[in-house]
């Protein structure tokens, strides 16, 4: 008995986990058959220059160099040539997918995973390998994956926008119900090795929900911009939500902190998505799906058990692109602080091409003198 008394004295908390409802983004039943990855012949572009990628659906990328391609308009991408050219190719650098796991077997991704970063919070266990479907819904982390950190040169799928960069995965959204402790214990794992954390998740998109980050999970975040990096400040990037007009991004209290940032998603001729959701959070934008009617318009990337697909979408696919932007920015900086990142993201983001069709949200100046949009944010990525 006494033992047990001293215990019990020692215990100042104890919190019961109740499960609630996380969803991922972007999620769209898969119609169709997957992209074979060495299907060289199918994607090659027979105009190539020197010293372009080998990668056979590089072309199929226009969120990497938009000449056009799938009814797009040239140059809106995330300029990230200008980036490589300076020979930023994201080295040094590790992005967590927070996400219903990696295949990290994957020939474009397993030689730039990071398995010591890894965790799987949904088995409880180091291997955050998918769980397998037959529909093949636990793609989501890595289409993701495959957009920041695909190897380059290897023939196989398309490029990563910070290629030699290292991708860590945190399965953490593949279980019946979520809790405040998967979601800190994810985004607080291993801030000494994971540089930015990409989410493309959060509360149900249905235009009813409030909801944001409980108390440990807020806790966490806090912590990993104040201990992160080694005091530098962990980087949190955000799908800014899928919810469309109905919904509002101010009411997702992930999407809507101060220490996240906050990203949306346009097609690849400026458009905003159908999906997308407006609100004063949004930092910048990157894209997700092309001109509707264009076969090859979403976005291309790799897939579950070696296959590459051209249809990642949603602001899912937005969020990983400005991890893979951010990435090369640490290359160039590493002493860049969390703030700092938010603040290159504001005065370097671009207008160029993006529009709402809808006439509902223009650019305003803000008192800043910036151009500022509540869908777009400050623009365009841009990783030159
Ligand atoms: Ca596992
Ligand atoms: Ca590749
Ligand atoms: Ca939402």
């Amino acid at each position: 008995m006494t033992s047990v008394s001293v215990f019990i004295v020692q215990v100042k908390l104890a919190v019961q986990q109740a499960g609630f409802l996380r969803h991922k983004r972007g999620y769209v039943k898969i119609r169709g058959m997957p992209v074979k990855g060495g299907d060289v012949t199918a994607h090659r572009n027979d105009a190539k220059l020197k010293g372009e990628p080998n990668d056979p659906l590089f072309d199929k990328q226009w969120y990497i160099r938009n000449t056009g391609q799938a009814g797009g308009v040239p140059k809106l991408d995330l300029n990230v040539g200008a980036a490589w050219a300076l020979g930023y190719t994201g080295k040094h650098v590790t992005t967590a997918i927070m996400d219903d796991g990696v295949d990290y077997m994957h020939p474009d991704l397993h030689d730039n995973f990071n398995a010591e970063a890894s965790y799987d919070f949904s088995s409880n266990d180091p291997f955050p390998y998918p769980r397998y479907t037959d529909d093949w819904f636990n793609s989501h982390g890595t289409r993701c994956a495959g957009e920041i950190s695909a190897k380059r040169d290897n023939k196989i799928c398309g490029v990563g926008i910070a290629y030699d960069s290292k991708i860590a995965g945190l399965r953490m959204l593949d279980q019946p119900y979520m809790t405040d402790l998967i979601e800190a214990n994810s985004m607080g794992h291993r801030p000494d090795l994971i540089d930015i954390y990409s989410a493309s998740w959060g509360p149900t998109d249905d235009g009813r929900t409030v909801d944001g980050p409980r108390n440990a999970t807020m806790r966490a975040i806090v912590k990993g911009v104040n201990e992160g990096r080694g005091g530098l400040g962990s980087i949190y990037v955000w799908a800014s939500g899928d919810g469309g007009p109905d919904d509002d991004c101010n009411c997702d209290g992930y999407a809507a902190s101060m220490w996240t940032i906050s990203i949306n998603s346009a097609t690849n001729d400026g458009q905003t998505a159908g999906y997308d959701e407006s609100c004063s959070s949004t930092l910048a934008s990157t894209f997700s799906n092309g001109k509707s009617g264009y076969r090859d318009a979403g976005v291309a990337t790799t897939d579950l058990y070696g296959e590459c697909t051209t249809r990642h979408s949603g602001t899912s696919a937005a969020a990983p692109e400005a991890a893979g932007v951010f990435a090369l920015a640490l290359q160039a900086n590493p002493k860049l602080t969390w703030r700092d990142v938010q603040h290159l993201t504001v005065l370097t983001s671009k207008r160029n091409h993006l529009y709402d069709p809808n006439g509902e949200h223009n650019w305003t100046i803000n008192g800043a003198g910036l151009e500022f949009n509540h869908l777009f944010g400050y623009g365009v990525l841009d990783a030159g």
